[in-house]
C-alpha cells in the first residue's frame, strides 16, 4: 500500500492485523471441525414426510444409506421417532447430517397433547447438550439439538387448522419452524398461491414465529435470495422416491400423472429445489448459529432460571444449620463489616435461640414423664406392699386357729 510508507508504526502495525480475513479463519476453524446439522419432518399423518426425507437423500445422500432401507421407509407409516444418520463432506467440508422422521399425528379423535413427544424430544435434545456441557470433560459431546423443523401442512387449499397452529405455537418457541405445503402437485397454482397467501396472514395473526433468512444488507445478492425465500414462504414441496421419464426421455425424479408430470427438481412445478438450498447450502450455518444463540440459549436461562428457584425453595424449607464458613481474620474482618454478613449472624441468633428454647422445653416435659412414672411406680409398690402385709396377717391367724 502507497501510504504504508508514511504511515505512522501503530498504523502499519493495525494493518498487518487483517481483520479482513476473520471470515475466512472463521471458515476455516469451522471446516476443520465440520459441523452437525439435525432437521426434523413434523405434521399430520400420511402428508409425506418420510418420502421427503428419502427425495432429499436421493439427490443429495445417496451414496449414503442402504437402498433397501429407503426403499421399506415411504410403504409404511412413521410408528416411532426415527433418526437417519449420514456424513456429507464437499471441499474438505464435513457435515454430519441426521434426520428426524417422525410419527404423523392428527388421527385420533382427541388430538390434543399428540404432538407432545415432538416437543418432549427437542427439549430432551437441549437437555442433554446442557448436561454433556457441565461435565468436565466436553471432547465427545452427542448433539442432536433440532436445527430446523420442517412442518408439513395438508394441501386443503382453505386455511391452517386449529391442530396446526396450537402444534406450530409450541414448536416455534424451540426450533427453527419452516412450514411446508405437502404434496403441491395435488393443487393448481391458482389454489397453491390463495392457499400460501392465507397461511400466511393466519401465521401472522397467530403470532406464530417462523424462520426468517436474514438478509444481508452488505450483499445485494444474498440479500435478494434472502428477500426471495421469505417470499415463497411456507414452501410447497412435492416428494417422490420414483423416476420417471419425461417428454424429453429424460429420467427425472417425479410422480407420473394421467394429465402429466409433477417435477420435483423443476422450481415452476414446486419449491423443493430452494427448500432444499435453504437447507443444506445457503442457510444451514445460520440455522445452526440462530439454534445455538436463540434456542438453545433461552433453554438453557429457563433451565438455570428454574434451578435456582428450586434451591432457593429448598434453603428457606430446610431445617439444618446452614454451614459455618471457615474463615481467617482479614476474611472475618470483612464480612462482620457486611450487613449482609450481620444479617446472617443475626438469623443464626436466633435460629439458635430458637433451637435451645426448643430443646429445654422438650427436656423439662421428658423429666416431668419421669417423675410422673416414678410416682405411679412407688404407689404401686406400696399396694402390693400393702397387700403382702395383709396376707401374711391372714397367714399368722390361719396358724394361731390352727393350733
Ligand atoms: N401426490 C403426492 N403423494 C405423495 C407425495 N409425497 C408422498 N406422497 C404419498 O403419500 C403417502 C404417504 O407418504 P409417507 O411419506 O409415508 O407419509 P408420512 O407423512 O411419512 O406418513 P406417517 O409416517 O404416517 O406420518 C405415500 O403413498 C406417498 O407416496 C407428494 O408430494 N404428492
Ligand atoms: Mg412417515
Amino acid at each position: 500500500m502507497a501510504s504504508a510508507a508514511t504511515a505512522s508504526p501503530e498504523l502499519q502495525y493495525s494493518e498487518l492485523v487483517g481483520i479482513d480475513n476473520l471470515p475466512i479463519q472463521r471458515y476455516k476453524i469451522v471446516s476443520k471441525k465440520g459441523a452437525t446439522f439435525t432437521l426434523m419432518v413434523a405434521g399430520e399423518s400420511g402428508l409425506g414426510k418420510t418420502t421427503f426425507i428419502n427425495t432429499l437423500f436421493q439427490t443429495s445422500l445417496k451414496n449414503h444409506i442402504e437402498n433397501s432401507a429407503r426403499h421399506q421407509k415411504g410403504i409404511h407409516a412413521t410408528v416411532e421417532i426415527d433418526v437417519v444418520r449420514a456424513e456429507l463432506e464437499e471441499k474438505n467440508f464435513k457435515i454430519r447430517l441426521n434426520v428426524i422422521d417422525t410419527p404423523g399425528f392428527g388421527d385420533n379423535i382427541n388430538n390434543k397433547n399428540s404432538y407432545q413427544s415432538l416437543i418432549d424430544f427437542i427439549d430432551d435434545q437441549h437437555d442433554s447438550y446442557m448436561k454433556q456441557e457441565q461435565q468436565p470433560s466436553r471432547n465427545n459431546i452427542h448433539d442432536l439439538r433440532v436445527h430446523a423443523c420442517l412442518y408439513f401442512i395438508r394441501p386443503t387449499g382453505h386455511s391452517l387448522k386449529p391442530l396446526d397452529i396450537e402444534c406450530m405455537k409450541k414448536l416455534c418457541t424451540r426450533v427453527n419452524l419452516i412450514p411446508v405445503i405437502a404434496k403441491a402437485d395435488t393443487l393448481s397454482p391458482k389454489e397453491m398461491s390463495d392457499f400460501k397467501q392465507r397461511i400466511r396472514a393466519v401465521i401472522e395473526a397467530q403470532d406464530i414465529k417462523i424462520y426468517s433468512p436474514p438478509i444481508d444488507l452488505d450483499d445485494q445478492t444474498s440479500a435478494e435470495h434472502a428477500k426471495d425465500l421469505i417470499q415463497l414462504m411456507p414452501f410447497a414441496i412435492i416428494g417422490s422416491e420414483s423416476l420417471v421419464k419425461n417428454l424429453k426421455g429424460d429420467l427425472i425424479i417425479g410422480r407420473k400423472f394421467p394429465w402429466g408430470i409433477a417435477e420435483v427438481e423443476n422450481s415452476s412445478h414446486c419449491d423443493f429445489l430452494k427448500l432444499r438450498s435453504l437447507l443444506l447450502r445457503t442457510n444451514m450455518l445460520d440455522l445452526i448459529l440462530s439454534t445455538e444463540e436463540l434456542h438453545y440459549e433461552s433453554y438453557r436461562a429457563f433451565k438455570m432460571e428454574e434451578q435456582k428457584s428450586l434451591s432457593s425453595n429448598s434453603d428457606s424449607n430446610n431445617d439444618s444449620i446452614p454451614p459455618i464458613v471457615p474463615t481467617s481474620n482479614s476474611i472475618n474482618q470483612r464480612l462482620q463489616n457486611n450487613p449482609l454478613f450481620r444479617k446472617d449472624e443475626e438469623q443464626l441468633k436466633n435460629y439458635f435461640t430458637e433451637k435451645v428454647k426448643t430443646e429445654e422445653s422438650r427436656f423439662r416435659q421428658w423429666e416431668q414423664n419421669i417423675v410422673n412414672e416414678r410416682n405411679r411406680l412407688n404407689k404401686d409398690l406400696e399396694a402390693v406392699q400393702q397387700q403382702i402385709k395383709e396376707l401374711q396377717d391372714q397367714i399368722k391367724e390361719l396358724s394361731v386357729k390352727k393350733k
